[in-house]
């Protein structure tokens, strides 16, 4: 339900790893349990447990499932190849994916948990200017492309797709890009992402 969590488990699919996933309830607050700070003292989710190494933010766990379990189409092993998916997984976590969660927070989050208030059109605004901003910097980058880097799928692709998950529930303005919309419909095919696809009870789905 989690896109940052969602990233995780699309690349350990990829990599044809079997990962035991244990449900944090954010809704009943289970990540801000003294248990659970202590593994995660980020109090978010999702974190990895690799028989006693832990470790917390999406991104890293990807880049380390991806070196434990080495896969040079994924993630490079060259030098100058893996700089280059490297660029877009910070870009995804830095730019990207925290103006999605800007728009969702407010259009999805906000609802399920409620009494936090009506969305707060400043905030959306705000989100939205930066997503069209990146949005529109993809897009081109994707022109004549098919995937992100490499010419080929890699990490780059599943980190960036994941916030997209929330495109209908958090509306967010993305349908504009042509080569933005093609490329995530491509992603949406793989098999690892449609496994991923979990839908629960009511299809909730958080930020
Ligand atoms: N930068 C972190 C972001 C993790 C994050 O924000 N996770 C959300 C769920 S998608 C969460 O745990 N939210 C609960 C909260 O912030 O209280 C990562 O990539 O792992």
């Amino acid at each position: 339900m989690s896109s940052n969590s969602r990233r995780v488990v699309v690349t350990s699919l990829l990599l044809g790893l079997k990962i035991d996933l244990v449900p944090v309830d954010l809704l009943k607050g289970e990540h801000r349990a003294a248990d659970y700070l202590r593994m995660n003292p980020n109090g978010k989710v999702p974190l990895l447990d690799d028989d006693g190494f832990r470790l917390w933010e999406s991104h890293a766990i990807m880049q380390y499932l991806a070196d434990r379990y080495p896969n040079d189409a994924l993630y490079p092993l060259g030098v100058q190849e893996r700089a280059d998916v490297n660029r877009w997984l910070f870009w995804s976590a830095y730019h990207f994916t925290p103006s999605v969660g800007r728009i969702s927070r407010e259009r999805i989050s906000k609802k399920m948990v409620g009494g936090a208030g009506g969305p707060d059109p400043v905030e959306i605004e705000r989100g939205e200017a930066e997503l069209v901003k990146a949005a529109q910097l993809l897009d081109d980058h994707l022109a004549g492309k098919e995937w992100i880097a490499q010419g080929r799928l890699t990490l780059a692709d599943v980190a960036i797709a994941a916030p997209l998950m929330h495109t209908v529930a958090a509306q967010l303005p993305v349908k504009r890009y042509a080569n933005l919309q093609s490329w995530f419909g491509r992603v949406k095919t793989l098999n690892a992402w449609r496994a991923a696809e979990i839908q629960p009870p009511g299809g909730r789905s958080v930020p």
